[in-house]
């Protein structure tokens, strides 16, 4: 590594410093590692993705996302930390190997970049997108609920919430690049959406109490995901269905993306329980990334094997 030596992996950054990042990193590892553009935001800028592959086409595939919510500051972090770490594991980890020499990785790093930029700009504490349409006076969809199945329980028609839905499903270009992206893929496995805060690992629905399919299968995977995570660092996770472990949402990425025939669609909130909320100091950001890192190969093997 030489281009990415001088990056800090202990250290929150810009957007402008993730995508420059991300240019070096796939210049380093371009024999694993391509930068694909899936589409603009509202405000123009690319969202990238970055693949994992060591050949094949189509393969299956694994899709991760962080910072679907600007402000959600470590999980943009872990995501980061964690693409090295794949890189790093591929050839040494059994479980790394065996799963990029069968799938695909595909790892969106910065979901909502103009909400991004805007926490570093303006408002350290933004949520949503920065969309604005005529004759309404807020700015911002909640792009976690703007998803199909939209404009249910645990989402909001008004403009100015923080959980506005926006006018119809999809209408937000960062939503509706991965639902493209991910349609016309076609063979996506396993969908890992990732938030903060509250500790927890939770599975669909969101939008009711209606059970999944394979609920019993999600629950054990999830019980298994949070115990490994546990034994690194000692945190504990609360798991099972959104609806019932943390409260109604609809609209939502991993509904969407169960019943679009993702069978593993996984949502986390990371560290912490609110002490510090969305201002995790950054001496947090490597434990949180390791942990979190023995959940995800939890998942990423349970997904191979089946
Ligand atoms: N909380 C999530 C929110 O969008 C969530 C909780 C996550 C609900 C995943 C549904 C699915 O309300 C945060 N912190 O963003
Ligand atoms: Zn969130």
């Amino acid at each position: 590594e030489r281009s990415t030596s001088g990056f800090s992996y202990f250290s929150y950054h810009t957007l402008e410093e993730i995508y420059t990042w991300i240019d070096n990193f796939v210049t380093d590892h371009s024999d694993i590692l391509s930068k694909i553009q899936i589409g603009h935001s509202f405000e123009n800028r690319s969202i990238l993705v970055l693949k994992f592959s060591t050949g094949g086409s189509q393969r299956p595939a694994i899709w991760i996302n962080t910072g679907i919510h600007s402000r959600e500051w470590i999980t943009h972090a872990t995501s980061i930390w964690t693409a090295r770490k794949i890189v790093n594991e591929y050839g040494k980890d059994r479980i790394v190997t065996d799963v990029l020499n069968a799938m695909d990785i595909f790892m969106e790093l910065v979901s909502n970049p103009d909400g991004f930029a805007y926490t570093h700009s303006m408002n350290r504490l933004w949520r949503k997108n920065k969309s604005s349409r005529p004759g309404i006076f807020c700015i911002g969809v909640d792009l976690n609920r703007n998803w199909s199945g939209f404009g249910g329980n645990g989402s909001n028609n008004n403009p100015c919430s923080e959980t506005y839905h926006g006018p119809s499903p999809q209408s937000e270009p960062e939503v509706a690049a991965i639902v493209d992206f991910i349609t016309s893929h076609g063979n996506i496995k396993a969908l890992i959406s990732i938030h903060s805060y509250s500790q927890m690992l939770m599975y669909p629905y969101g939008h009711s109490l209606e059970t999944v399919s394979n609920q019993e299968e999600l629950y054990s995977l999830a019980k298994d995901a949070v115990q490994a995570l546990y034994e690194v660092h000692g945190i504990e996770y609360i798991y099972g269905s959104i609806s019932t472990t943390l409260y109604v949402a609809s609209g939502i990425t991993v509904d969407w993306a169960y019943d679009s025939g993702i069978k593993y669609s996984f949502t986390f909130e990371l560290r912490d329980t609110g002490h510090y909320g969305f201002l995790l100091p950054a001496t947090q950001i490597i434990p949180t990334a390791q942990e979190t890192w023995m959940a995800i190969r939890t998942i990423m093997e349970h997904t191979l094997n089946h």
